[in-house]
């Protein structure tokens, strides 16, 4: 059994895990439309990572014996100007989710629930990759500054990535 605290908390993380991946189907769209197709895979990709971090939770507060109670989803951004500013605004959004995690781990030690916070660390450690992973997209971008044939060559290395369900 989970306490209140921690059951509110899980749930609000489902639903920023579904917003990161309607967030990330919104970045999907735009780069479709400017023909980037390879950073559209790419994030498509990402919309199928979050949507496995959100089922994961939900899996987990049941298994708690739990209920998962969904929200709605706050609109997602759009009409980003470049492919960097779309790529920034992922990685800011990365950073706001390894905060949001933190502050749950923080909730489960307060609370002395020592399952959720081992749930957690698989979160914790997923944080460090998700970043990771946006962070070297940025640096490359940057790497390219204006140069179309640097960026269609990003492109191309971006088709290659395939969703693998991470280990659980
Ligand atoms: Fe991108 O890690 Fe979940 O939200």
């Amino acid at each position: 059994m989970m306490n209140k605290k921690i059951k509110k908390a899980l749930n609000n993380q489902v639903n920023a895990e579904l917003y990161a991946s309607y967030l990330y189907l919104s970045m999907c769209a735009w780069f479709e439309a400017k023909s980037l197709t390879g950073f559209a895979s790419w994030m498509r990709v990402q919309v199928q990572e979050e949507m496995f971090h959100a089922i994961k939770i939900f899996d987990y507060i049941n298994d708690r014996n739990g209920e998962v109670v969904l929200e709605a989803l706050a609109k997602p951004d759009s009409g980003w100007d470049s492919p960097m500013a779309v790529i920034e605004s992922a990685l800011k959004h990365e950073q706001k989710v390894t905060a949001m995690i933190n502050d749950l781990v923080n909730c489960a030690l307060e609370e002395r629930d020592h399952a959720a916070n081992q749930f957690l660390q698989w979160y914790v450690a997923e944080q460090v990759e998700e970043e990771a992973s946006f962070g070297a997209v940025y640096d490359r971008l940057k790497l390219v500054g204006d140069d179309s044939a640097g960026l269609f060559a990003i492109d191309l290395e971006m088709a290659k990535r395939v969703f693998v369900p991470p280990a659980p």
